[in-house]
């Protein structure tokens, strides 16, 4: 993608992000439909699904030859990286949108070829956008962030993750975890996941893991933490394709090997 065609993309796309979040804003006290999806945890609500329906009919007004990948119905199915492709979480921390009215972000990532060339992570109810072009550095709003400081220690790190992985579970040895919260400064779970990347992008925090995650979760994420210099992975250091569904651990590059080789292979069933 050319750089001015990827600028002007950037700014209307901004300006959509910024409008469907003023329009969530809007409708917030209104009276809601939740569902539920695989299970009675996993919620979506009519706004997730008028956020999505928002930007699927701007594609397809703007531009009908790109493709978008999204959670909630609207996109189209992919069976390759080809083209351009949005990838779409319209809310991503529904949970949280649903129970505090505030907590969730809209994340889209543009790529093209395969490659990420626009992040965009919006926290709607604080009106904070991060967001990135590939080589050109993260932003939190008009500020840019800054690389990542390259001396970091574990014991000095804040690491984000589920309690999930403190209790007994079928994918991770709970000793380890809980000796890893024992071995670092402090633990955060934001519950979603789009706004940990953003923390770890503007240092907040240094570390996110998480065992699960879907391509519209880290789509946005990966661009912008990488312009901040952190590393992103699987839990096992190995790269994630635009199209699938991963373990993730994004953090600074300082920490990434110890936290695999010395916790995560360690707690690996
Ligand atoms: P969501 O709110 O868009 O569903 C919650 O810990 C974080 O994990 C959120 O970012 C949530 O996104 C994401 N997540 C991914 N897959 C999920 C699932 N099957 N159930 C609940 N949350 C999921
Ligand atoms: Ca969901
Ligand atoms: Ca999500
Ligand atoms: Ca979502």
């Amino acid at each position: 993608m050319d750089v001015i065609t990827r600028e002007i993309l950037f700014n209307r796309v901004r300006s959509w992000v910024l409008e469907a979040g003023a329009l969530i804003r809007k409708k917030m006290h209104d009276p809601l439909t939740i569902d539920t999806k695989s299970n009675p945890k996993d919620l979506v609500t009519e706004m997730d699904r008028e956020v999505e329906f928002f930007f699927a009919s701007k594609i397809k007004a703007y531009y009908p030859e790109h493709l978008l990948l999204s959670e909630e119905g609207y996109g189209d199915t992919l069976s390759d990286v080809h083209g351009t492709v949005w990838v779409l979480d319209p809310i991503d921390g529904t949970m949280n949108f649903v129970h505090q009215k505030q907590n969730f972000a809209i994340s889209l990532g543009i790529y093209y070829e395969g490659i990420g060339e626009i992040g965009l992570i919006y926290d709607v109810m604080r009106n904070n956008l991060y967001s990135a072009m590939r080589n050109n550095g993260a932003y939190k709003n008009d500020r840019q962030l800054k690389k990542l400081n390259k001396d970091l220690q574990l014991n000095h790190s804040i690491i984000c993750l589920n309690h999930h992985w403190l209790a007994k579970n079928s994918l991770v040895d709970e000793r380890v975890m809980q000796q890893l919260i024992k071995d670092v400064r402090g633990t955060r779970t934001y519950g979603s996941a789009a706004l940990e990347f953003a923390y770890v992008a503007e240092g907040a925090a240094d570390a996110y893991i998480t065992m699960r995650l879907e391509p519209w979760d880290i789509a946005a994420g990966r661009i912008i933490v990488r312009e901040v210099g952190a590393m992103i992975t699987n839990i096992y250091g190995e790269e994630v394709g635009m199209l699938e569904r991963s373990s993730i651990l994004t953090c600074n590059p300082t920490i990434h090997k110890t936290l695999i080789k010395d916790y995560i292979c360690k707690a690996k069933k």
